[in-house]
């Protein structure tokens, strides 16, 4: 697989030059401030590229192209915002980049109650706890929710903790569960997610895995037609939040969309972190069954913890070998895969991966790192990462002066 990093351009607190250090050979990034629905032009594809070029890479993947909330809910400006997105597609593909990353889970990306939740080793890890974000959709939020949405004991306990909660302690909950995607989306006040919620009233999971089909069924063929790969995030966590819907969550998920628009460049990313949260998940079965179609793998590991509503269980990310997801089999289920499409004369056959997320170890610590994507903690992941591969294909040395 190709060793990737996710990189947030200019303002990344981390030097796109030292990554040669750290063995990254390839690198994922966005053009984070230009808002979903608007169009990426040719010349800011190309700045951003000449800034990868100089500092030695290249611009392997694009994370994310994001979808609009209108092109979610089919709403108004639904038409434009598709139209941009194909035209932003045409210039991806004019200046040779092919891999698309995006995701359509409802308002809010992805979501933890504690961006910072210290560890026994002394480090920190990105944690959610369902009791505090409870407190924060029934008591700050102050949404009705549905008796599915939490058990007696979930809602007694979040009552409870509210209470007493000092002012400090609910902002920053607040703050936590609003980060969503570092980025565009940046962080929303809680009048703008009640007033997002608003515009799912009605739209159930066949609704919204409808509208999914419908964007697909749009960009697929002509992504096919570039020669592009578009790949599909999963929810994260793999469970409804704020009585939303979610639709990309689980293999079957997959299985709907991907047959629904059966084109090659209608992919997965497959993140085994937010799907490794739920107990149904099987790291190399998800590869048997849609290898051809994972065209973007984020390898990062979870652990669930002792929780009280099995169907959305707490859960913090634990370090990349260590969690509940099977990664050394997923790892070889992957380059497994890889050997068959280059078997089968696939142009495209080498993965690309990325460290997903990291815990926040030794000079990582302090809070001046983006969440989840600390030096050090990803460096660890990507360095025990590689040596799953290269237990189960030795390393090539690629260094020049070498005889
Ligand atoms: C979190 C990321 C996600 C991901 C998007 C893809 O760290 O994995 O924010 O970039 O969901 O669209």
């Amino acid at each position: 697989m190709k060793q990737c990093w996710r990189w947030f351009g200019q303002e990344d607190p981390i030097k796109l030059t030292d990554l040669h250090q750290v063995g990254v050979e390839g690198i994922v990034t966005a053009l984070h401030s230009i808002a979903p629905g608007d169009p990426w032009a040719m010349e800011q594809i190309v700045d951003r590229q000449s800034l990868l070029s100089a500092g030695g890479y290249q611009w392997d993947v694009v994370e994310s192209l994001p979808v609009s909330e209108a092109i979610k809910t089919q709403t108004e400006q639904m038409s434009d915002h598709i139209a941009t997105y194909k035209s932003s597609l045409r210039a991806l593909a004019a200046a040779n980049i092919k891999t698309v990353c995006y995701n359509f889970m409802p308002i809010l990306d992805w979501t933890r109650t504690s961006l910072r939740s210290l560890q026994p080793h002394g480090g920190a890890a990105m944690l959610f706890n369902l009791v505090d974000f409870a407190v924060f959709d029934l008591h700050i939020l102050k949404r009705i929710a549905v008796s599915d949405d939490y058990s007696m004991e979930v809602r007694d306990a979040a009552l409870e903790r509210f209470s007493q909660m000092s002012d400090h302690e609910k902002t920053l909950l607040q703050k936590n569960i609003t980060a969503g995607l570092p980025g565009a989306n940046d962080s929303w006040s809680v009048a703008d997610v009640r007033r997002l919620l608003e515009t799912y009233r009605g739209i159930t999971v066949d609704r919204l895995r409808a509208n999914l089909i419908d964007f697909l069924s749009e960009v697929a063929p002509l992504a096919q037609r570039l020669g592009m790969r578009l790949c599909c995030h999963p929810d994260d966590p793999p469970f409804s939040l704020l009585g939303l819907p979610r639709v990309m969550s689980s293999s079957a998920d997959y299985s709907a969309v991907l047959d629904a628009v059966d084109l090659a460049a209608n992919g997965a990313t497959l993140c085994t972190g937010s799907l490794g949260v739920s107990t149904a998940f099987d790291g190399p079965a998800f590869v048997k069954t849609h290898g051809p179609r994972i065209h973007f793998a984020h390898l990062r590991n979870t652990k669930r913890l002792v929780h009280t509503q099995p169907d959305k269980p707490d859960f913090f990310e634990a370090a990349h070998l260590e969690g509940d997801t099977d990664m050394v089999g997923t790892v070889q289920a992957l380059m497994a895969e890889q050997d068959k499409r280059k078997a089968d004369g696939r142009a495209d056959w080498q993965i690309p991966m990325r460290p997903d997320h990291g815990q926040e170890l030794l000079g990582d610590l302090g809070g001046h790192s983006t969440p989840g994507y600390p030096l050090i903690g990803r460096m660890r992941g990507l360095a025990e990462l590689r040596g799953v591969m290269a237990a189960y294909r030795p390393v090539r040395i690629k260094d020049k002066r070498s005889i």
